[in-house]
């Protein structure tokens, strides 16, 4: 049967001081993040998923984008590895709710780097972006942890990870920001709209959760028959965060 556990994890105190390297530095309200993350965990319990929190990790201002600590993909959890140092201490943790949930661990070794947020899985393929976060050596590791499933690497210039660019759609299909990643990789991409983006998650079939930047993209999906839960995530964007890093579905 599948699991349906949604790994969260709480934003830490020091939170605003997490890493920014596309988004406009300002102050994040540590306040207001925490009001918004129990939202966003609110949205994921009201579609039907079991809200499982990893352990903080307080020392990490970044920790509460839990994606990018771990991947999972069928009973394999694969830690992936920070090319950034001050998220390096998020993976313990993420490794003790993966052993918790009965998955197989793996993880990527140097001189590899990996996070999850370059990680876009469909039944299709696993497209995994080549960033400044995740490199050759780790999406060549992650290709083999997952074991014949097809992986197809994407270049990202104009986003911090693949999945602030591009994800993916209920029926598998693509949408996101063309110009922020080599595009001749993904099939059919559909251009999202909202020029900060449409990232999305995958709530249920038909149902998508999508940031309340992204209100065009919205409306679109919704025209299309899609049900369309809108979350603010201004503080974590503000982070160069987005909905998707916020949880790993499991
Ligand atoms: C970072 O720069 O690592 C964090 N401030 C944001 C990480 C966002 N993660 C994601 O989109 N998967």
């Amino acid at each position: 049967a599948p699991r349906r556990t949604a790994l969260v994890r709480a934003p830490g105190p020091r939170l605003a001081d997490g890493l920014v390297s596309f988004a406009e530095r300002r102050t994040v309200d540590v306040d207001l993040a925490r009001r918004q993350h129990d939202a966003y965990t609110d949205a994921l319990r009201a579609a039907g998923w079991k809200v499982r929190a990893v352990a903080s990790a307080d020392a990490c201002p970044d920790a509460v984008f839990v994606e990018d600590a771990l991947v999972v993909s069928g009973d394999v959890a694969v830690l992936g590895r920070a090319a950034a140092p001050s998220r390096a201490g998020e993976a313990a943790g993420a490794e003790r709710a993966a052993r918790d949930l009965g998955l197989r661990v793996e993880r990527i070794e140097p001189p590899g780097t990996l996070d999850g947020g370059d990680v876009l899985q469909t039944d299709r393929a696993v497209y995994v972006g080549l960033s400044t976060r995740t490199n050759e050596d780790g999406i060549c590791q992650l290709a083999r942890l997952l074991g014949g499933r097809p992986v197809v690497p994407v270049r990202v210039t104009g986003a911090l990870h693949l999945k602030s660019a591009v994800t993916a759609l209920p029926d598998g299909s693509l949408i996101g920001l063309p110009d922020a990643v080599d595009a001749t990789a993904l099939p059919c991409l559909r251009v999202a709209p909202d020029p900060a983006g449409a990232h999305l998650v995958v709530l249920g079939p038909g149902h998508v959760l999508l940031a309340a930047s992204a209100p065009r993209t919205a409306a679109r999906l919704a025209a299309d028959g899609l049900r369309v839960t809108a979350v603010d995530i201004s503080e974590f964007e503000a982070l160069d965060g987005c909905v998707t890093c916020l949880s790993v579905l499991v």
